[in-house]
């Protein structure tokens, strides 16, 4: 992994020269505004410094280019660490820093008690460390033990070291619910390319990185080349379409002037259709329910100059093919019709071996992207990655509270990571 700072005029000129030096695939860590220091600096223009990260394969050619390198890649490794990393600069950006900075001394203090721990035990069981100092030590001669190599000694002491920093790491996922599989699969990764001098900042911010980039990027909904955009919202009964849809709509509509008009295929329940039209009124867009898959064609035909639909579907079992395989007749026609997207909400408190079940199901009738709700109600995210991972399609939005519009955000690998790797939320 290499870790780059570049500063520019705009967020893009800095992205720009980035993707100029170290190509297409690296992935932006930070942005933030920079003021201009020394005499006169007031003369001159603010600049914004983009850190930015690469992936293994590249870092493995450049890191080859020498020890300077290695050493500066080393050290704003630290320094991105301690100052922290963000996606954008819409997040908190003092509270996630914070969080960050407490990581890894939090990693550290409870490496050192699982040491004190072991130690303690080892204490209070002297019958097994004898037989083991004799295991070792079979012909009795430890007075004076020959030190072969100091360095490679040394080395080894570094070497333990570091596994135990990896398997804290490692159990600290497992509680947050990270599938084994998947924890194995990324520390394995790191465990390789570790040497016995790495330090553990930078074998820390090699797994954060990784799993950040296991997370990968979502754009959200995003707006049609020409005419509106279509988005479907699916997914079982009662996580939060709903409200998730009134969210969205208000952001669009208050924050960025956007025409929207909302539509619901729920006519299962007559309280559901009644939720979205309050919702409508109190944003003063357009509503309409709809009833069979022609009805949506016709409504979004008279909704040409929309910017945005977004289209309500009732809850259901996802084990109910019927209405499965109507909800795709509702996708299927509008995708000949309009640009669409859809996204498949999904509770951040289901269990882990339903959501899969849910992912799998309803793959067969959209290629969505995924919002996860209610991630205030759990306090392990394990399920985000591990759905993530499953599907490899990306997470979009997250919602964390039932307060339309606030609580919804897009969605933030660097702040998810940093609490799966035991930061605090
Ligand atoms: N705590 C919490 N509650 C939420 C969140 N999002 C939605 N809810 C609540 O979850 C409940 C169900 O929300 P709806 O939006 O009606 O869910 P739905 O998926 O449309 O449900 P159906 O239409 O019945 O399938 C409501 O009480 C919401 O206020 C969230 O992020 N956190
Ligand atoms: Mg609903």
């Amino acid at each position: 992994m290499v870790i780059k700072k570049f500063i520019g005029k705009t967020e893009e000129e800095a992205t720009a020269a980035a993707k100029k030096e170290l190509g297409e695939s690296l992935v932006i860590m930070n942005v933030r505004q920079v003021n201009p220091k020394g005499i006169f600096s007031f003369l001159k223009e603010k600049q914004v410094e983009v850190t930015v990260a690469l992936e293994e394969e590249r870092e493995k050619t450049r890191l080859e280019r020498g020890d300077a390198e290695r050493k500066a890649v080393q050290q704003v490794a630290k320094v991105v660490e301690q100052k922290g990393l963000l996606l954008n600069a819409q997040n908190n950006a003092s509270s996630i820093e914070q969080k960050l900075d407490s990581l890894q001394t939090l990693l550290e203090k409870q490496l050192k008690k699982n040491e004190a721990e072991e130690q303690e035990k080892q204490d209070r069981q002297p019958g097994k460390v004898a037989v083991e100092e004799k295991k070792d030590d079979p012909a009795g001669q430890t007075a004076e033990p020959a030190v072969e190599d100091p360095k490679a000694e040394e080395e080894r002491r570094k070497s333990r070291e570091q596994e135990k920093f990896i398997r804290l790491l490692y159990n600290t996922m497992i509680e947050n619910e990270v599938d084994e599989k998947y924890a194995n699969q990324i520390l394995e990764e790191v465990d390789k390319s570790r040497k016995p001098n790495t330090p553990f900042d930078y074998i820390l911010a090699n797994i954060y990185q990784k799993i950040v980039l296991n997370f990968g990027k979502s754009e959200g909904i995003t707006p049609a080349q020409s005419g509106p955009k279509v988005v479907f919202f699916i997914g079982p009964t009662g996580v939060g379409k709903t409200t998730t849809i009134a969210k969205l709509a208000s952001s669009f509509v208050v924050g960025e002037k956007k025409k929207v008009a909302l539509l619901t295929a729920d006519t299962y329940r007559i309280a559901a259709a009644e939720q979205l039209r309050t919702y409508a009124q109190i944003l003063e867009v357009p509503f309409q329910v709809i009833y069979s898959p022609e009805e949506l064609v016709e409504a979004v035909e008279g909704l040409k100059e929309y910017d945005y639909i977004l289209v309500d579907t009732s809850g259901h079992s996802h084990r109910n093919e019927e209405q499965l395989s109507r909800m795709k007749e509702y996708l299927e026609i509008m995708e000949e019709k309009a640009q669409t997207q859809a996204f498949l909400v999904l509770s951040a408190n289901t269990k882990y071996k339903d959501l899969l079940k849910i992912a799998d199901n309803y793959k067969e009738i959209a290629d969505y992207q995924l919002i996860f709700t209610k991630i205030d109600e759990t306090t392990t995210l394990g399920s985000l990655l591990n759905v993530k991972l499953h599907m490899g399609t990306p997470i979009a939005y997250v919602t964390y509270g039932q307060n339309v519009p606030n609580d919804i955000e897009c969605f933030n690998p660097q702040k998810t990571v940093k609490q799966l790797l035991g930061g605090k939320a």
